[in-house]
């Protein structure tokens, strides 16, 4: 510890350049992350030199998202000396957690698809696999909310501007990026045709590292950030030639490409910008693995045996694209070898089936921007549709007429027509990789029977499932100290790194001094969230009421309106006097919605009116009071989740891919309300159903409801309580003043067809919620039922997610000496 307080003390001095006797909280925590930084980049020296040495295969994880939330806690936690730091940040006058509350959370995602990235590094680490994530350091992550008026306002998120002590910016080692341009034509001394990219513009790549600590175990990976630097500086002759603002304008212009995490989920906007993002990130990356590959390699053939490619989605899907372009124009490999390289090296997971977040980029604009690769995007195209015809003619299909392969060919084609001509990078990233997978076992049999159903004809093999997971660090340990710490008094603290050892609290749950324990220690986490509720919005919690929770990004398929309707019925049950039996409960939403999402946002709005409105009402307001989150961001989950008794998971049936959200709560001893979808189904089939409400239709159930014509006005008349609770929303009960405010959002129930099928569940959302009720009623029962909840998670451990993309997709093993836990 002593040790600890003088490096703390060195660094205020002489990496801050401050007094240590004044006590600014932002000085000591910048302070003990440097001296936390050195404690890792030792390990992290020998972990990178250890992977040269034993020539290992590597994994590159590329990732236009992260969501690591804050460092400082977890990387003291992986380190074993999270309570020597807090008793020598204590003799220095400080609570760690305070120093914590410094920190600014990294938000360079969207959600769920940049926090699973930020899990799988995690897991990597701990399991001792040689990984890497690759990303971009955006300058401003997803934007900060904030609410007025009940509406959601977006701020600039400028998370760098206090400076990030976990970063080694390696300001001398930039990458070259290139765009616009023309291609050449040349032939080679064998007489083929050859092509060289002649360069337009040229930016920058420069890396920044974060390092990445495993459990316990000595080894630290890397996270390399990339940020766009203007070649103009470097470039002297330009500022003496006269144009000094010119340059400076085009340093600006340059930089803009690392500027801004675009900030929407679900939804495709095919922006000039992000597309230069994407190849920006790409080709930094590419040559950063090429030049490592080539320091122990010459025959680029190898590259497969030493190096496996994850895209999550197909943000960098372009990365196949520049790929061959390298093997083709600068090694003059012939095609077909290049080709094997490629779709030997690279593998695809999908995060959506929701068609308007599918990937696809005008060919007009990669043709502008990327003409080699819209060149080669044609050549991948025109030798697949080959392909396809001469298996579809080989196969046994009499009746294939030319018309049916003419259609097949249009709908697999790389290129669609309309509206306007462009590239569908999906059908890039399947064709181009060995597996293509889905992070749900009903997403993955999705994916084979409905969208990517012609190409799972084709490649019966490639489509596979890897259930997502969460890295239990996080998410339990370090986000759940009371909780953690009564498990590891019961079993030891080995479920840390293999959470399946959980299993070992299962006859504890009918223990009922450990029931008791364990309702303590929500009890804990609840006053916890009420202290910090009380301090950020001035408003005092009940913590005997029921928390039920519903935090995520705002979408229509999310069915928050499904919980608000809900909560409006319970509101009127109890205005009526007709709920003597109204279990007491607080219900939390928080999420962001994207700043173009019209709906996304009114729904906010909606949520925040009926909050005003039922927590002002005296009638009801000790029974029901309804919270709505600002900002909801990695931080606050870590606060919120540990809380939390009753999780919402209520999308509708087949379209939320997985959910990992699902798992934080179940694993910190929230029940689930959930509908039949994602990962909650595997949830409820490793728990047993019985132990969480599981309500709603179910995925076909929906489809043949579509197609024997779905009419929600049917559900309004023959409902009284929800015709009731959609009257008020229309009618200005909640927006007194504001005609017509929430109408949008009632109309597209009722005259909008209800896409998202909220009226036909509601009637089954609100038995469920009754069950939820009564059982809350039964504390022992329900204490029960949340151990067995917790108890029976292991499986969705991100660790068992990546020891199976690690088996399966990527061939690689841990390192040696780090295989069971503890390395050298
Ligand atoms: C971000 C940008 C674009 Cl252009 C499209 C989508 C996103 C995004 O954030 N997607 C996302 O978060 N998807 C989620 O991925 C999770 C991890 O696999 C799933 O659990 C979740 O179901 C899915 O919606």
């Amino acid at each position: 510890m002593e040790g600890l307080k003088k490096d703390v003390i060195r660094h205020v001095v002489s990496s801050l350049g401050s007094d240590y006797a004044s006590k600014s909280a932002y000085n000591y925590y910048n302070a003990l992350a440097l001296a936390v930084r050195d404690r890792l980049i030792d390990n992290w020296i020998k972990t990178q030199r250890s992977y040269y040495d034993e020539k290992a295969k590597r994994v590159y994880y590329l990732s236009l998202e992260y969501l690591p939330g804050k460092s400082l806690m977890n990387n003291l936690h992986c380190l074993g000396i999270y309570e020597t730091a807090r008793k020598a940040m204590s003799d220095l006058g400080f609570s760690l957690e305070d120093l914590a509350e410094q920190e600014w959370d990294a938000g360079l995602g969207n959600g769920g698809l940049g926090r699973l990235a930020s899990c799988f590094l995690d897991s990597m680490a701990t399991l001792g696999i040689p990984g890497y994530g690759y990303g971009i350091r955006y300058d401003y992550g997803i934007f900060h909310q904030v609410i007025e008026d009940g509406k959601q306002v977006e701020q600039a998120d400028n998370w760098m501007r206090v400076g990030n002590p976990w970063a080694y910016e390696r300001g001398q080692h930039l990458f070259p990026v290139r765009f616009f341009g023309e291609v050449k034509n040349w032939t080679d001394e064998y007489g083929r045709l050859r092509h060289t990219w002649t360069a337009g513009d040229t930016v920058l790549a420069m890396p920044c590292d974060m390092l990445v600590p495993g459990w316990d175990n000595h080894h630290v990976i890397n996270m390399r950030l990339w940020s766009a630097r203007s070649d103009v500086e470097f470039d002297l002759d330009f500022f003496n030639t006269g144009n000094y603002l010119g340059a400076v304008e085009e340093k600006i212009f340059d930089e803009k490409i690392s500027k801004v995490l675009y900030p929407s989920d679900q939804i495709e906007e095919g922006r000039e910008l992000r597309l230069k993002q994407q190849y920006f990130f790409v080709t930094a990356t590419i040559q950063d693995i090429l030049r490592r590959f080539r320091k122990k390699h010459q025959d680029m053939t190898e590259l497969p045996q030493s190096v496996a490619i994850q895209l999550n989605d197909t943000h960098p899907a372009i990365a196949i694209a520049e790929l061959m372009r390298i093997l083709l124009d600068e090694d003059l490999l012939d095609w077909e070898v290049a080709w094997d390289i490629c779709v030997s090296t690279f593998a695809y997971t999908n995060h959506t089936i929701l068609p308007e977040a599918l990937e696809t980029w005008p060919v007009s604009l990669l043709e502008r921007m990327l003409p080699r690769h819209m060149q080669i995007i044609y050549e991948i195209n025109a030798r697949f549709l080959r392909e396809v015809e001469r298996v579809a003619r080989s196969e046994d299909c009499g009746q294939l007429c030319h018309r049916d392969l003419d259609h097949l060919k249009q709908r697999v084609s790389l290129i669609q027509e309309r509206p306007i001509k462009s590239v569908r990078m999906a059908h890039l990233a399947i064709i181009g990789s060995h597996s293509v997978n889905g992070v749900a076992a009903l997403h993955t049999e999705l994916l084979k029977a409905r969208v990517f159903d012609d190409f799972q004809r084709l490649y019966p093999q490639k489509i596979n499932n890897k259930t997502n997971g969460v890295t239990p660090r996080r998410w339990l340990w370090s986000a759940n100290q009371p909780l953690s710490r009564l498990i590891a008094s019961h079993i030891g603290t080995g479920f840390v790194r293999n959470l399946d050892e959980l299993t070992q609290l299962e006859p504890l749950a009918a223990d009922p001094a450990f029931r008791e324990a364990w309702r303590a220690a929500k009890l804990e986490n609840k006053q916890r969230l009420q202290a910090y509720i009380k301090r950020k919005l001035m408003r005092e919690l009940h913590t005997e009421h029921l928390f039920d929770v519903h935090i995520k990004r705002i979408h229509e398929y999310k069915r928050q309106v499904l919980n608000l309707l809900h909560v409006v019925t319970a509101y009127n049950r109890l205005r009526h006097g007709q709920a003597a039996d109204f279990t007491p409960r607080t219900v939390f939403f928080g999420g962001k919605a994207a700043p173009s999402y019209f709906m996304a946002k009114r729904i906010i709005h909606a949520i925040n009116a009926v909050a005003a409105t039922v927590n002002a009402d005296s009638r009801v307001n000790d029974k029901l009071q309804v919270v709505y989150l600002p900002n909801y961001c990695v931080s606050q989950a870590e606060r919120v989740i540990p809380a939390t008794e009753l999780s919402e998971q209520i999308s509708t049936a087949g379209m939320e891919a997985s959910g990992t959200g699902n798992m934080k709560f179940a694993l910190n001893g929230a029940l689930t309300i959930g509908t039949w979808d994602g990962a909650t189904i595997e949830m409820a089939q490793a728990i047993g159903p019985e132990l969480l409400f599981i309500f709603g239709m179910r995925e076909d159930e929906l489809v043949s409801l579509r197609q024997h014509g779905y009419n929600p006005m049917l559900y309004y008349h023959g409902d009284e309580e929800l015709r009731e609770a959609l009257d008020m929303l229309r009618s200005d009960a909640f927006s007194p003043g504001q005609h017509g405010l929430f109408a949008p959002l009632v109309d597209n129930l009722l005259h909008g067809g209800d896409r998202f099928f909220v009226l036909a569940d509601y009637r089954q959302y609100l038995g469920a919620q009754q069950d939820v009720g009564r059982l809350y009623l039964d504390q022992e029962e329900w204490t029960r039922r949340s151990i067995l909840n917790a108890a029976r998670m292991g499986f969705f451990s991100s660790d068992r997610a990546i020891s199976q993309y690690a088996r399966e997709i990527w061939d690689v093993a841990p390192m040696a000496g780090l295989q069971n836990g503890k390395g050298a």
